[in-house]
């Protein structure tokens, strides 16, 4: 389906209005815009605290046309269980029609979702209620200044992992956010990168198809966060898949489906080299990293049953 569906056949019907307050190249700017669109109208937006949070409702103005409700930093999936099992129990009440389908989504970053928001997101998981829980990852605290997050990959600096004579950047890799839901045999789960909007339409439709708790990793370039130029925001969100550092893949029902194959991979240094909070490093961190990324490869090929993703290209 990824294949067929291209930007054209995506409704043009804004849900995310325009005068919000998110950085120029903002990746989660671009996410908020196409996931709104691919959001049923009756769905009930829940939404940690976080950039996107705040750059997006400073009263009396929002950008959000759903239904919308804020929610502390680190109970967004709490909040959102609760929503679902209003509904439910209204249903049950005969208070709301069986034809209208509400729906419930929850937003949050990569703080308030790998650490802060866990033990919510584990008990929406493991409770079974039917919610997409959607976290954009911009690997570290950016709303209050770049502080490193359980999301935060070898050799960044953030200013929590700062780079100096102690400490080069963050030394523990990444939490792996999709394998901790999977844990909770949750049915669907996935993850989706800016550069590739058709595959997360598709995505975010078959979540919203699919009855119980889901999860979408949302890949989030962070302009001050990473140092970057705004322009370059697809170019490294695009040179996260071609390098294998992102893989945008789902699996559904157990069964992993590589969505964005790349037969030949580019060197993780063509990523690295655009941003600044990659700048300090050694060549040995950077042949470090090429080996992390090289057994991440290696076992998204495994459980895909084939070599989906190829080698770096010489
Ligand atoms: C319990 C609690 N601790 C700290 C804060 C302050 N706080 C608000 S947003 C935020 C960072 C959010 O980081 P993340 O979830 O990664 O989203 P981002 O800002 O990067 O989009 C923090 C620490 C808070 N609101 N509540
Ligand atoms: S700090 Fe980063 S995540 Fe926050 S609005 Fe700016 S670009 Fe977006």
């Amino acid at each position: 389906m990824s294949k067929t569906l291209t930007l054209r056949d995506l409704p043009r019907e804004e849900m995310f209005a325009p005068g919000h307050r998110m950085c120029q190249g903002c990746g989660a700017a671009l996410l908020m815009r196409h996931i709104t669109k691919a959001l049923p109208k009756n769905t009930v937006i829940v939404q940690a605290t976080g950039c996107v949070e705040v750059t997006t409702t400073l009263y009396p103005e929002t950008s959000w046309m759903h239904p919308w409700l804020h929610i502390a930093f680190e109970n967004a999936a709490a909040g959102a269980s609760g929503v679902e099992a209003a509904v439910r129990a209204l249903r049950r009440k005969g208070s709301l029609p069986p034809e209208k389908d509400i729906k419930v989504v929850a937003i949050g970053g990569d703080g308030g979702t790998f650490d802060i928001g866990i033990q919510a997101l584990s008990g929406m998981l493991e409770r079974g209620h039917d919610v997409l829980y959607i976290v954009y990852d911009n690997e570290a605290y950016m709303n209050t200044g770049i502080q490193r997050s359980g999301a935060t990959p070898f050799g960044a600096w953030t200013t929590t992992t700062p780079v100096g004579k102690a400490w080069h950047g963050e030394w523990r890799n990444k939490k792996d956010i999709i394998a901790i839901a999977l844990a909770h045999r949750v049915p669907y789960v996935a993850t989706v990168n800016p550069a590739y909007i058709p595959d997360l339409y598709m995505k975010v439709n078959k979540a919203m198809q699919t009855l119980g708790p889901k999860l979408i990793h949302a890949y989030s370039p962070c302009v001050p966060g990473w140092r970057y130029e705004p322009s370059l925001t697809v170019t490294i969100a695009k040179l996260a898949v071609q390098t294998g550092i992102w893989i945008n893949y789902e699996i559904e029902k157990g069964v992993l489906n590589v969505t964005t194959p790349v037969p030949k991979r580019k060197p993780v240094t063509e990523y690295l080299k655009l941003q600044g909070r990659f700048r300090h490093l050694t060549s040995e961190e950077t042949k470090k990293i090429q080996e992390l990324v090289d057994e991440r490869v290696a076992y998204i090929n495994k459980l895909a049953g084939k070599e989906v993703i190829g080698p770096v290209e010489s």
